[in-house]
């Protein structure tokens, strides 16, 4: 078959809604454009471990602690299913993470702000969880098998992060004044940069046609974040938290919560790596990596032995 009649068979696949799997042919550009935005997603759920890891020696009571941990392990695994996707594209991991390290990777700009409070804790649940599943339970109908399993079981799990996020921010509005007020504080720091974690505008989005094209992304930036406000502004409502934003306004005729314009010269800085956290972030992970190094070691070491064990034990038989 030659390359002309092979990509109108795979686009005659995609407009069916067959899932692409990883043995099946796909152009090169369907399958660099899948392991650009998986490594990231993946790269996104580790570093995401650490502003909420932060949180875990100075959780409130057991109760918190546990689930905040729970939610933090979470994550990483994840990362390990994202990863593994990925890995089913022909990239390697080991490579993958070198680009991470190195700074070379993006990842999401929400986990470059600092978390200053326990209620910043709560928020992340509720608001980024929260972005997090409006993009995910897209993405579960994506065209590539892998990835979509892998969200399936992610925003199970995201719904769970998500309802112990708003059940923090609920009781902490049912508390004392200074509660309130520090719930308040964390919403009004982390509303923007949630907004901003569905990406650039739809007609600023270099790679939005293509991955909608291949039915990747079955929405744009621009639909799900309406999508988010439109849920998310009654939630906060309905607990008398106000959004920072002078221009939110519903409009009746189309039944959307219009909202004011997002700082993109602040998101771009982010992901060109000058937020409030990026390096400490960076650093955090390097100094894991090397940190873990031992436990790679012994890994090869041990999937070593295994393998001479298995060839000597062929070698018996034979
Ligand atoms: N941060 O053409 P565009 C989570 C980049 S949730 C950093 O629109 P695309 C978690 C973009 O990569 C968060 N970079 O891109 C939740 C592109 O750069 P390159 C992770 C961003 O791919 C709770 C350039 O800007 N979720 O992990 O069509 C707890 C132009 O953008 C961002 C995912 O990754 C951003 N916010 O759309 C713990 C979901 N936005 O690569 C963890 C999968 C844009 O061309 N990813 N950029 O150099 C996606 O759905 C899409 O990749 C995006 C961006 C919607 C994020």
């Amino acid at each position: 078959m030659d390359e002309s009649t092979r990509n109108a068979e795979f686009d005659k696949r995609i407009e069916e809604g067959t899932k692409i799997e990883p043995k099946d042919w796909m152009p090169e550009k369907y399958r660099n454009q899948l392991i650009r935005m998986m490594s990231q997603h993946a790269h996104s759920e580790v570093v995401g471990m650490l502003p909420e890891g932060n949180w875990i020696t100075r959780a409130p009571n057991l109760r918190r602690k546990m689930a905040l941990l729970a939610k933090v392990q979470d994550e990483a695994g994840h990362g390990l299913y994202i990863y593994s996707a990925a890995e089913t594209l022909g990239a390697s991991r080991e490579d993958l993470v070198h680009q991470l390290l190195i700074g070379k990777a993006k990842y999401s700009s929400i986990f470059n702000y600092p978390t200053l409070t326990w209620a910043d804790i709560g928020i992340i649940g509720w608001l980024v969880d929260g972005a997090a599943i409006v993009n995910q339970t897209m993405l579960a109908k994506c065209s590539y098998g892998p990835y979509s399993r892998a969200m399936l079981r992610i925003c199970a799990e995201e719904n769970f992060h998500k309802k112990q996020g708003y059940e923090i921010v609920c009781t902490l509005m049912k508390g004392t004044e200074e509660q309130k007020k520090m719930a308040q504080d964390a919403l009004n720091r982390f509303w923007w940069p949630t907004l901003m974690m569905f990406g650039p505008h739809d007609s600023d989005s270099p790679n939005s046609a293509t991955l909608l094209k291949w039915k990747v992304k079955k929405k744009t930036n621009d639909e799900l974040r309406q999508h988010f406000v439109n849920i998310t502004v009654p939630q906060a409502r309905t607990i008398g938290l106000e959004i920072p934003d002078p221009n939110l306004k519903y409009n009746e005729e189309t039944k959307n919560w219009e909202f004011g314009e997002i700082n993109w010269e602040e998101f771009y800085a982010v992901i060109k790596g000058h937020g409030p956290c990026n390096k400490d972030r960076m650093k955090a992970r390097n100094d894991a990596h090397e940190n873990g190094s031992w436990v790679r070691e012994a890994s090869v070491a041990y999937a070593k032995k295994k393998q001479g064990k298995k060839v000597e034990k062929f070698l018996n038989v034979g």
